[in-house]
């Protein structure tokens, strides 16, 4: 009980820092691996990212305007509008390029490889 409850302590700690939880590499090799994209100044940053298959993606809005994230050609489920410091994730498991736009503000454009 109590290990569990520090290796879920640790992976919010780990999640928070956009690490790559090194301490639990060994038991936790089928655990996704988090990225962070930031939406800042009417922009995806970074506009490109790539990462390895089974990764959550973490959009964060750092605008004070809403944005809503949608997938070009309807490859994952479109996001609510996030209001300022609200969260959206997807998780990719197949690889691919996913390109993406905010639907409120076209052209805010973006795409994640998925390899
Ligand atoms: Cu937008």
């Amino acid at each position: 009980m109590k290990i569990t409850a520090s290796r879920w302590l640790l992976g919010v700690m780990c999640v928070a820092a956009s690490c790559v939880q090194p301490a639990l590499a060994a038991s936790a090799a089928a655990t996704a691996h988090t990225s962070q994209i930031d939406i800042r100044n009417f922009a995806f940053a970074p506009k490109t990212l790539t990462v390895p298959v089974g990764t959550r993606v973490v959009w964060t809005n750092r605008d004070d305007e809403p944005h809503v994230i949608v997938s070009a050609g309807a490859l994952f489920t479109s996001s609510h509008a996030l209001d300022t410091s609200d969260s959206y994730a997807v998780t990719f498991s197949k690889p691919g390029t996913y390109a993406y736009f905010c639907s409120i503000h076209p052209m805010m454009v973006g795409s994640i490889i998925v390899q």
